[in-house]
């Protein structure tokens, strides 16, 4: 069974999400990824939603845009945990996507990150921290991810000229 589901709204997604599915594959953990649109896929959304829990899923990663009401309305049709990434649209730069999916009132939490290719990678992390509360492998992976993640940061003194 797959640890995480990374689901977007559309294909056009996938740049960002591709951040997403990179780290997860560097932190271990695994997941499947599927295109569900809510306003064009509605029967679609609601299936997979219903089955999370039972396909074993522990975290869902949902990147939208626009209107981006695909990461809300899988929340509402399972207690598994959602993370939401606003995807950066053309209109209106990813405010529209964020404050769609931020808002979410009050009942049926989405965890929502920020804007783009940062809430991309972010989503990934947030999720692998989840899993990592009863999953040791994955723990030690986030440990020497932010030991390399310093260092990088360190180094990069050196490339101020
Ligand atoms: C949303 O509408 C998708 O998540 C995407 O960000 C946005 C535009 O979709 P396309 O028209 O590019 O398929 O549902």
């Amino acid at each position: 069974m797959t640890q995480v589901a990374v689901v977007m709204g559309s294909t056009s997604d996938w740049p960002a999400m591709q951040q997403t599915t990179l780290l997860l594959e560097k932190l271990g953990i695994t997941y499947e990824k599927h295109v569900i649109s809510a306003h064009r896929m509605p029967e679609q959304l609601q299936t997979f939603g219903q089955a999370a829990q039972k396909n074993g899923l522990q975290v869902i990663i949902a990147g939208a845009g626009g209107a981006a009401h695909l990461p809300g309305m899988i929340a509402a049709n399972t207690l598994v945990p959602v993370i939401g990434v606003p995807m950066q649209s053309h209109a209106l730069n990813g405010m529209d996507s964020l404050l769609s999916i931020v808002q979410m009132p009050a009942g049926i939490p989405v965890a929502t990150v920020a804007i783009g290719d940062a809430g991309a990678k972010n989503a990934s992390i947030l999720a692998a921290q989840i899993i990592a509360l009863h999953h040791e492998e994955v723990r030690e992976k986030l440990v020497a991810f932010r030991k390399e993640q310093t260092q990088k940061s360190i180094d990069s003194e050196a490339e101020l000229v």
